[in-house]
């Protein structure tokens, strides 16, 4: 439910800020937040089950170790903002694990100062809308040691969506506004109608996930489903304009791994205003994280991805080095 509210979140501030009412259906953190609490803003999407891979970029950045028996997060790694933008699940064999391992990671950043916020994408809402439908890949990831399900027996799509990896999906938001950049998982606003349009869409979508409602986030153009949609000039311009209205000016996307027409890597529209995360994890890739220093892209109330044609944030690969960011 959206709570009437007098004062949104945002508004007595001198800065342009994006402000919507809390919902759960979303983070909200301002750029004043993000400079005040932040170093470095990360970001990967796609892990699609491939726990291994997502370990050892999380190892490589530094901001996990191995723990006495699995990964944790990085104690002394604090002022650390990591955004995992959807698609936990299907493709590699630990996709329960992967989902659970990451609801770890949350406590573990928040007690380091830092802070790990999971989106969904669209084969979570897939399997929450219908978990009797659950894939035998899906439910044999939650027999694997990595789920820590408890007794390895066989469960069913009803037991998977009643234990605690269902109870955690169903807790994640569905976009991240962080300062004047959006974070989800296909990025695709289906809205007509100016910033009112824009907000009702959200209103929508806040109102159905307090519903516990999948629908409109399982329509073919919604904002965790939409494919290919960036193919389209006319999408482009429309999806810039509807940012722009609600004083946003930054799009971070995943869900696929050709987008910018650029497999394999993290990429840049030409503009300076769309990212794309998806490298192909979901098919083996070893994936990369996207890391941007606070300090280079924050200005005044904006964040800001590129400047006279060259992008602030960098590509992280798992061995830490880092890497320009491909251009469509
Ligand atoms: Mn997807």
């Amino acid at each position: 439910m959206i709570a009437a509210t007098v004062c949104l979140p945002g508004a007595a501030r001198s800065s342009p800020q994006p402000a919507f009412p809390p919902s759960a259906a979303w983070v909200q953190i301002s750029t004043d937040e993000l400079r005040e609490g932040y170093d470095t803003l990360w970001a990967v999407s796609d892990v699609h089950g491939r726990l291994e891979q997502l370990e050892r970029l999380l190892v490589g950045s530094g901001l996990a170790v191995y723990g006495a028996s699995t990964l944790a997060w990085n104690p002394s790694r604090g002022r650390q903002l990591l955004i995992v933008a959807g698609d936990l699940i299907d493709g590699g064999r630990d996709s329960v694990g992967t989902a659970l391992l990451l609801e770890d990671l949350q406590r573990g950043a928040a007690a380091a100062g830092s802070r790990l916020v999971v989106l969904l994408g669209n084969h979570e809402v897939e399997f929450l809308a219908r978990p009797g439908s659950a894939g035998g890949a899906l439910l044999a990831s939650a027999r694997r040691p990595a789920a820590r399900l408890g007794p390895a027996e066989e469960m069913n799509g009803e037991q998977l969506y009643a234990s605690a990896f269902g109870r955690y999906l169903r807790t994640l938001p569905v976009a991240a506004f962080v300062g004047t950049w959006l974070f989800a998982h296909a990025g695709y606003v289906d809205a007509e109608g100016g910033a009112a349009g824009t907000r009702a869409y959200f209103a929508r979508i806040a109102e159905a996930a307090a519903r516990g409602e999948c629908g409109p986030l399982l329509e073919r153009t919604s904002i965790l489903a939409y494919h290919d949609w960036w193919k389209s000039g006319r999408n482009r311009s429309r999806m810039r304009k509807r940012l722009r209205r609600l004083g946003l000016n930054g799009l971070v996307i995943g869900h696929d791994p050709d987008a910018l027409r650029s497999k394999g890597a993290i990429a840049i529209d030409r503009q300076g205003w769309l990212m794309k995360l998806d490298t192909g994890m979901k098919t083996g890739a070893a994936g990369m994280l996207l890391r941007c220093e606070v300090s280079d892209i924050a200005h005044g109330g904006e964040l800001t991805m590129a400047e006279r044609g060259a992008a602030k944030c960098r590509a992280m690969a798992p061995d830490g080095s880092l890497h320009e960011l491909a251009r469509e």
